[in-house]
């Protein structure tokens, strides 16, 4: 079949495949850098463990280990993708060099030490998110921004409002808005002996980064709530309800949504609709857990899809989605490679649903035939589409890229040591 005939087949249920294809080409996806290097980053020792309730696993060769590395990496993954990328960096992705003085803690982080990305993201086009990294460092004791020790919650302050600084710099310097993303690991592996306490900090730590100015048009803070981690399985300090509820006490701060971050029967693809009744503007996380917060690179399974179709109802252009998950035991580049497009695909999909009329049967109570056709669109020509979009955004068809990785890999991540 041909992409004429797939776009005629949608066409006799009311759906334009050139205008989900144009559509989709204009959405922002945001590329995590930290799949890349294991979410290590380049601010500590290599040796540092990884804390905060987040675990890699495995141990594939290629690991990027410098910003050259992990540069070159991204921008094969660019290569590879179709859709409109976003790169989205940690603060513990500073670039310390003789230039700018060299390596000084998070609380001290400059603009500066984030100038090679942004030459990296001028010379491509794209815009920059950013994550102020409250974890893997040896001022976790091990609580940041709720710890009861003066201290250590003002060096984490600190780090939040420099990176409430960087952020802007990112989203002036490559005119695009810059989302910030508050997650901690913060919590308790037993019973806490008092649960509002670390809340009541943590509110306040939250407010005093959000007290450094910021322009309210570009720059997005977000917190970003969990249910555990490894270690922190008794008590999270920044659960569901204190996210839904600190963003909603305030206009500067939006719900950031991980679909990792739920007891595995609760479902994102549900709770989008009751923020976005509420706020303008949400972001996501979009993972894959197995059993627990995995972040398993994402495919195009069901609850992709579901989340992708409520997004396109009540707003594709509410919603900064971002990727976020962190296979060490693949190939790096082909779990990017397919999480990214897995989305696209998702996306697309969601995007050529006939939903008007859909809602229609739904609305006039016809439950049986809304159940039918739901089906039956699932036999549509997508591939078809797909390709087409693929072809116009001039980026590999399925089918096409791998081989392309092996090659990359053959040559380039095979020599790294
Ligand atoms: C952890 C959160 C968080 C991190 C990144 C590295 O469970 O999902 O978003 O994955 O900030
Ligand atoms: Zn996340």
């Amino acid at each position: 079949m041909s992409y004429t005939e797939a776009k005629r087949a949608y066409a006799l249920l009311g759906v334009d495949t050139d205008a989900a294809i144009e559509k989709l080409m204009t959405v922002p996806l945001a590329l995590h850098c930290w799949q890349g290097d294991d979410v290590h980053g380049f601010d500590a020792d290599p040796d540092t463990p990884l804390t905060g309730g987040i675990q890699t696993t495995g141990n594939y060769p290629g690991r990027a280990r410098t910003p050259e590395e992990l540069m070159a990496d991204i921008d094969k993954v660019i290569s590879l993708v179709p859709g409109q990328v976003k790169l989205n960096l940690h603060a513990s992705y500073a670039i310390f060099d003789e230039e700018n003085g060299g390596w000084v803690d998070r609380d001290k982080l400059e603009p500066k030490h984030f100038k090679k990305w942004v030459d990296f993201c001028k010379a491509r086009g794209i815009g920059c998110d950013f994550n102020p990294t409250f974890f893997s460092h040896p001022k976790c004791d091990p609580l940041t921004l709720s710890s009861p020790n003066e201290k250590t919650r003002k060096f984490w302050i600190d780090h939040g409002r420099a990176c409430i600084r960087i952020s802007q710099y990112l989203a002036d310097e490559l005119k695009t808005p810059c989302v910030m993303n508050i997650w901690t690991g913060d919590g308790f592996k037993d019973i806490p002996a008092d649960r509002i306490g670390p809340r009541r900090r943590y509110k306040e730590s939250i407010d005093a980064i959000l007290a450094e100015p910021f322009d309210k048009q570009k720059v997005f803070p977000c917190v970003e709530s969990k249910v555990f981690g490894i270690g922190v399985e008794s008590y999270t300090v920044g659960s569901a309800e204190w996210c839904l509820k600190y963003a909603a006490g305030r206009d500067d701060c939006i719900c950031l949504l991980d679909n990792g971050h739920y007891h595995p029967t609760e479902l994102v693809s549900d709770k989008i609709s009751s923020i976005l009744l509420y706020d303008e503007k949400m972001a996501l996380h979009l993972t894959r857990g197995i059993r627990w917060d995995s972040d398993h690179a994402v495919l195009l399974d069901d609850e992709s899809k579901e989340i992708c179709k409520e997004v396109v109802r009540c707003g594709i252009d509410r919603v900064f989605l971002a990727l976020d998950f962190f296979d060490a035991s693949i190939n790096r580049i082909a779990a990017w490679t397919t999480g990214f497009r897995s989305v696209q695909k998702a996306l697309l999909l969601a995007l050529l649903e006939p939903h008007e009329a859909l809602t229609r049967l739904q609305d006039a109570g016809e439950r049986t035939e809304l159940l039918v056709r739901q089906e039956e669109l699932k036999t549509l020509p997508f591939g078809e589409v797909w390709g087409e979009y693929c072809r116009r955004c001039q980026k590999p068809q399925d089918g096409q890229w791998f081989a392309e990785i092996r090659q990359y890999e053959k040559e380039i991540l095979s020599k790294r040591g």
